[in-house]
């Protein structure tokens, strides 16, 4: 009898035990299932960039007075839409950080970009809220590996804008890059004149930061992966190279238009663009005779990380295909010289640091 009882109590302990044990197993199966839902759906949302590592360092806003010195221009700085300052952790103070490894641990690679479902530009500030006035950021845990300047050549396409921002933010801080993004706005109805544009870019970007490398980019192209990355290389590199309009292949093989990136040196070995391709077409085989010219050739990333989608559009106004530009890229090598960067002439209108992005509204001329 007293055997029996003694059994019983060993019995009746030992499932107690499983039952305890079975109670853990099943708590620690639930946690780390809850968070594997938790990056699939940020995955699924391209929302990455809130991870805590990939978190911005606080930019001390510099509302740097950009008067050009030839024209006076309205600065607006529109404080009220940054995210506050003082919110910000910051992990380590700046001089203890190391440099950002060569590949960003961040990168997720393969991305859905779509664009029947709108985005707006609420939605994007709160899901960017590392970024800092005028559409700016910087790593917080490690100095970036360059500092680059975004340029968009922009005119009455503000819903391509939405989009660009949408997925591009997140990305570009995925990418660990120091950056800011730059809306060259043509101001008036005279014809478009994307190249003479990205001239400016580039001069006002860097009245703003000491940038070193510079990525010229149309706003309705979005990259599909991360990898693809908007910085500069050894050689000028081609961004968009397998776009889905063409196939997902390249059109050409001198083929540099949509996005692309240099240096500061390689931009000025070649005199920056040409100013007078007002228009459409041609500036881009232009500044790829421009760099053949000068010995140099173009990177690119492979065609499946360069895979990019483009937003369908009709032809914009005052942007027809220009009739001399079969005669202009047949003579880029004798033009170059007097006609670039060092030749640029133009108006500042109108600088608006948004959260989002700097809007540069350009009297560029006309033809
Ligand atoms: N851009 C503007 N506004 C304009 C014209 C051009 O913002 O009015 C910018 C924009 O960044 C655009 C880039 O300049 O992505 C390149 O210009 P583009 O869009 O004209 O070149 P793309 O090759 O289109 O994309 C050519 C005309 C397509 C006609 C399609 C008819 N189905
Ligand atoms: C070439 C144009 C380029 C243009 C490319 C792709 O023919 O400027 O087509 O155009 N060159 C000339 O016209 C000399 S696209 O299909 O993207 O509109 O970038």
């Amino acid at each position: 009898m007293a055997a029996d009882t003694v059994r019983f109590s060993l019995l009746h302990r030992t499932c107690k035990l499983v039952v305890l044990l079975c109670l853990l197993h099943i708590t620690v199966t639930v946690f780390f299932y809850v968070c594997s839902l938790d990056i699939r759906f940020s995955f699924a949302q391209n929302q990455q960039s809130k991870n805590e590592s990939s978190s911005a360092q606080a930019h001390r806003v510099r509302n740097k007075d950009v008067t050009s010195g030839t024209e006076a221009k309205v600065v607006e700085v529109k404080k009220e839409l940054v995210p506050q300052e003082q919110n910000r952790v910051q992990t380590r103070p700046p001089e203890e950080l190391e440099r950002c490894p060569e590949t960003s641990p961040l990168l997720v690679g393969p991305l859905r970009v779509e664009f029947n479902r709108p985005v707006d530009l609420d939605q994007i500030r709160k899901q960017n809220p590392d970024l800092v006035l005028g559409g700016r950021f910087k790593p917080r845990d490690c100095v970036a590996r360059t500092k680059v300047a975004i340029i968009i050549p922009f005119r009455k396409r503000e819903e391509h804008l939405k989009f660009w921002l949408f997925y591009l933010h997140p990305i570009l801080q995925r990418q660990q890059l120091d950056y800011g993004v730059y809306v060259i706005n043509q101001d008036g109805d005279q014809v478009f004149n994307r190249a003479k544009l990205l001239n400016v870019g580039y001069l006002e970007a860097l009245k703003d930061y000491e940038y070193e490398c510079f990525v010229f980019s149309d706003v309705d192209l979005i990259p599909m992966d991360d990898r693809n990355t908007y910085g500069c290389f050894s050689q000028p590199r081609h961004l968009s190279v397998s776009m889905d309009k063409f196939g997902f292949r390249l059109p050409y093989n001198q083929y540099f238009g949509g996005v692309s990136s240099m240096s500061k040196e390689q931009y000025l070995k070649i005199n920056g663009f040409p100013n007078n391709y007002w228009g459409w077409g041609g500036e881009d085989d232009d500044i790829f005779n421009r760099l053949s010219s000068k010995g140099m050739s173009i990177s690119r990333p492979s065609g499946d990380v360069g895979k990019c989608r483009m937003i369908r559009h009709d032809r914009d106004k005052q942007n027809d295909p220009n009739p001399q530009r079969f005669d202009r890229i047949a003579h880029t090598r004798e033009t170059m010289y007097k006609d670039g960067i060092s030749s640029l002439v133009y108006r500042v209108l109108k600088t608006e640091k948004l959260d989002l992005f700097t809007k540069i509204t350009v009297d560029v001329g006309k033809p």
